[in-house]
């Protein structure tokens, strides 16, 4: 009996030696796997989280594109090829906005009559704006440029691209119209400048990461970068990446201050970016997060100021040009800065120095500006960490 005891308390003492070792090995597992994820999560609070936002077409992709050009491998040739479908549609359904614009405007303008399209080119703009309305585009021939160029090229269509502002005429209009023949050839490749034309509503989220490389080493921190739709119906999916946001990079295109939204034609896109602006400084999940605010598409608002005043957009309404040319242009972006810094220290606490604010005047398609603009981020960003640290 005691012997059969004896030796069941062997076997089972053996069994348990058995599972000690087991157990030991698995222990051994688990604390290796814990470790790596010690050390990525450690590795992952060096990631700063950076999010683009803004409204539609504020240019968050633009700079998206800016800074895998300038931080990562850009765009092979793969890539570059699969701009040419979204290119060729920005061609298509431009003309189409026109044709039918002018159509409109030959109608119902009082001045109806700079809107009607010369006889021999009504056939040619029927036919076209027939292939914009279309799902799928066929690919642009010479053929189909030529009649396109011929369109463009029209006194009516000139006056209704005039008036584009009221008629949801994208940016890259004038830039595609005048590369026609080099966008139909039959081997047709992007340049990174077409790429950076190109017009892609984005749905979604996609984020890339990357090291900013200074002169001749790089600076040490790695960033995340979130690229969102900006359209009304695709903010919904902002929300989930709010947690945890270094730095919010806020695009507002300063230049639309007398456009209304794609997707509200009721609505003023200043308007809407000035609501949108206040909606996000006020998430609390950015009470510590830092605000990057791009005044993009300047070259456009240049340009604009001139001959629009300021003063049709409600929120600018107060606006008194004092100057001309050059004087008048700084004035103008002064005064829209400083609405901007307004409605920031209005929805942000006086004792706030945890987050920091900086505005920058940018335009997207402008690869060095970028740099610099992005440099100057990356620093303020880094003495901000340091900051934190209590380094400095
Ligand atoms: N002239 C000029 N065009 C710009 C500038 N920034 C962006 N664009 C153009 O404006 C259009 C819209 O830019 P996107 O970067 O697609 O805008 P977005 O904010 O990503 O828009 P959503 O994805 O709809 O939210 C593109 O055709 C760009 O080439 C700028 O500073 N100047
Ligand atoms: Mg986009």
């Amino acid at each position: 009996m005691l012997s059969h005891l004896s030796r069941n308390m062997g076997l089972l003492c053996s069994r348990n030696r058995h599972y000690n070792e087991q157990d030991a090995e698995e222990n051994a597992q688990a604390a290796e796997i814990e470790r790596r994820i010690e050390q990525e999560t450690e590795a992952e609070k060096h990631i700063q989280k950076l999010l683009l936002l803004g409204a539609g077409e504020s240019g968050k992709s633009t700079i998206f594109k800016q800074i895998k050009l300038l931080f990562q491998t850009g765009f092979d040739e793969a890539e570059l090829k699969s701009y040419i479908p979204v290119i060729h549609a920005n061609v298509y359904q431009t003309i189409k906005v026109l044709h039918d614009g002018s159509k409109e405007l030959a109608q119902n303008d009082k001045e109806f009559t700079k809107y009607v399209l010369s006889s021999e080119n009504k056939d040619i703009g029927e036919k076209l704006s027939d292939i914009g309305g279309r799902l799928d585009y066929p690919r642009l021939t010479r053929e189909r440029a030529q009649d396109i160029e011929t369109l463009w090229k029209d006194a009516a269509i000139q006056e209704t691209y005039a008036r584009g502002n009221e008629l949801q005429v994208p940016d890259c209009t004038q830039y595609f119209m005048e590369n026609l023949q080099r966008l139909s050839d039959a081997n047709y490749i992007p340049t990174k400048e077409d790429v950076l034309y190109a017009r892609v509503r984005t749905t979604g989220v996609v984020e890339i990461q990357f090291s900013p490389v200074g002169e001749n080493k790089k600076s040490g921190e790695v960033y995340r970068l979130f690229d969102v739709g900006g359209q009304r119906n695709e903010r919904r999916k902002w929300i989930h990446l709010f947690e945890g946001v270094t730095a919010v990079i806020f695009c507002a295109a300063i230049s639309e201050y007398d456009q209304t939204l794609f997707e509200d034609e009721q609505k003023n896109r200043m308007m809407e970016t000035k609501e949108l602006f206040e909606w996000v400084l006020k998430q609390e999940c950015f009470e510590k997060t830092s605000f990057m605010l791009f005044l993009n598409k300047f070259d456009i608002f240049e340009k604009k100021v001139l001959k629009v005043p300021l003063s049709v957009c409600e929120w600018f309404n107060d606006y008194q040009p004092v100057s001309t040319g050059k004087q008048e242009i700084e004035h103008a972006y002064e005064f829209v800065k400083k609405k901007f810094e307004e409605l920031y220290f209005k929805s942000t606490a006086p004792d706030r120095v945890d987050r920091v604010f900086k505005v920058y005047r940018t335009t997207a398609l402008d690869q060095k500006l970028v740099k610099k603009t992005f440099k100057l981020v990356d620093e303020t960003l880094r003495r901000r960490n340091l900051f934190e640290a209590g380094l400095l």
